[in-house]
């Protein structure tokens, strides 16, 4: 059994910076490092207090994504390798806020264990409950590692580091502990296992031609970011070179450069430019781009005279979309009797990828507030859900029902490749790394250049302005985003403005993760974009 006064003392060694409230957003906490060691610890002590609750392991993810190096943060993965459950988030942000080491107690005994647990906590000294834990390349990684160690530890659960991990292969190892009760912790060999060995399968047959033609068909250049993916992407070079792609990584971080600065699927996707160190990319050439924890992936071309030709989120989303509709469409009626298939965005996908999704592709769609919680929530309710943010992150989601079904038809092509798709594809969270392999198998099978793909619809220009504001909270946001209810009135000062431009479309909300507000603008020329961006921005102002 712990003691809470075990957890007082440890806590001691983690004070509260003075005037610093986190809050548990979109994807977590996340902030400058050096504040986080006390928000690092409390998670620690949270994932352990889910771990004994649940009496299941839980995971730990230390990263800050495609922000700078000096940022930091921390995210919880539940049991089924998903997030935390949106009902957790107040108390997790009360537990960080907490002034001192009594009041830290007091939240885990009233608020954590009390409303939750009937009776007293499980004891979980002397059981193998686990906190997994991952981090990512960040110089801050060591010390708020050992901090979350530290919380874990305090309320007398175990804990593993994996040490540097992409954030999709953490939630993975979290879902595959908790398959077999008792059994060791899974290496983290076993997720190359299971994805790659879906992919070699797929691949199997040798039937796959190079990817269209053109002298550069069997380059694919990476931009890792100077991140976690690196390291990882590395191990898949075999995979890819069996299918004759010869995947050349860039940015890895041994080259000297910085995180996420000038690289990285954020940088791309927002920025619309030619990552650092691949100034030497042949024109037309494939390339990709992950972010720091490769959980997101774009891809793009560079274009002659500078430039880029960008494939987002929602372009994979198309793909991934066109792909396994063919498939299915292979499959005997019976299999897909009742069956919803599904494609979630959010109000940033573009006007074209919804127009296409809806009129040639005849899916039925959705739209979530922005961030992957929502979006994974709207996919899980389909049996094939397929959901990407434009900015990369997502991937498809089969249901247990759907799955159980394909496994009945195992002998029939189709669903055996569908099969294998599920497998291939990360389901517990947006995978860089399992994204490519999908990506390089699909462009294979339909023997597409990325121009075939890009030619798929062609996006409507866009801009997108971060706006420094006194206040983000007082603009509030309702539909999905799509609509701003407070202050009053500028809804429709915003309105009236859209009206003005042919195909426009704009939003404003505050962000989830940074101190700002976002605006978007959609319209039929790329100035007209600008321009209604700038005039949105105006009436926040
Ligand atoms: C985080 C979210 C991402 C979202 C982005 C929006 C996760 C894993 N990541 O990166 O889904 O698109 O935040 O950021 O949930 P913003 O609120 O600052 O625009
Ligand atoms: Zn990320």
């Amino acid at each position: 059994m712990f003691d809470f006064n075990i957890v007082r003392k440890a806590s001691s060694d983690y004070p509260k910076p003075a005037d610093f409230h986190p809050s548990y957003g979109t994807a977590g906490f996340r902030s400058k490092a050096t504040l986080l060691s006390s928000t690092v610890f409390r998670c620690g002590l949270l994932a352990a207090s889910r771990a004994i609750l649940l009496n299941s392991h839980t995971g730990l993810m230390i990263t800050a994504s495609h922000n700078p190096v000096d940022d930091n943060g921390v995210k919880m993965v539940d049991p089924n390798g998903g997030m935390m459950p949106q009902s957790f988030e107040a108390v997790a942000t009360e537990l960080a806020n907490c002034e001192d080491d009594d009041a830290v107690v007091a939240v885990l005994r009233d608020r954590v264990f009390s409303p939750m647990s009937s009776g007293s906590p499980r004891s979980a000294a002397g059981g193998a409950l686990t906190v997994l834990i991952g981090h990512d390349t960040r110089p801050s990684a060591p010390s708020l590692l050992a901090a979350a160690l530290a919380g874990v530890r305090a309320l007398a659960v175990h804990a593993h580091s994996y040490g540097c991990v992409t954030t999709p292969q953490l939630h993975f190892l979290v879902h595959s502990a908790n398959q077999i009760p008792a059994a060791p912790l899974p290496q983290l060999q076993s997720y190359f296992d299971v994805i790659v060995g879906a992919f070699l399968e797929l691949t199997k047959g040798g039937e796959l031609e190079a990817a269209g033609a053109g002298s550069n068909s069997s380059l694919l250049v990476v931009d890792c970011a100077n991140g976690v993916g690196a390291e990882q992407l590395g191990k898949l070079v075999p995979a890819l070179e069996s299918l004759g792609v010869e995947m050349q990584l860039r940015n890895t971080g041994r080259g000297g450069g910085q995180l996420n600065y000038q690289c990285g699927a954020d940088f791309v996707q927002k920025d619309r430019l030619l990552p650092t160190e691949m100034n030497d990319v042949p024109v037309g050439s494939r390339c990709c781009s992950v972010d720091g924890d490769a959980d997101r992936l774009v891809y793009f071309s560079p274009l002659k005279g500078g430039g880029i030709s960008l494939l987002d989120g929602d372009k994979v989303a198309m793909l991934a979309a066109v792909y396994i509709r063919d498939v299915m469409e292979l499959l005997p009626a019976e299999l897909l009797h009742d069956i919803q298939v599904c494609c979630v965005q959010t109000a940033y996908a573009n006007g074209a990828a919804t127009a296409y999704l809806q009129n040639i592709l005849r899916l039925p769609t959705v739209c979530t507030p922005t961030g992957v919680k929502y979006l994974h929530e709207a996919a899980h309710n389909a049996d094939l859900g397929i959901y990407f943010e434009s900015n990369g992150h997502g991937t498809v989601l089969f249901s247990k029902t759907f799955v159980e079904r394909l496994k009945a038809m195992e002998d029939h092509p189709a669903a055996k490749e569908l099969l294998l798709l599920s497998q291939l594809i990360n389901q517990t969270v947006g995978d860089a790394i399992s994204g490519i392999l999908l990506i390089e198998f699909i462009l294979r099978r339909k023997r597409w250049t990325l121009q075939d793909w890009q030619a798929l619809y062609t996006d409507l220009p866009s801009r997108q302005l971060k706006l420094q504001v006194a206040d983000r909270s007082s603009i509030t946001t309702a539909d999905a985003e799509r609509v701003c209810i407070t202050p009053a009135g500028i809804q429709d000062a915003i309105t009236r403005v859209i009206s003005g431009f042919t195909h426009g479309r704009a939003f404003v909300r505050p962000s989830g993760t940074e101190d700002a507000v976002r605006v978007y603008a959609e319209a039929e020329i790329q100035e007209q974009a600008d321009e209604l961006a700038r005039l949105v921005a105006r009436i926040v102002y």
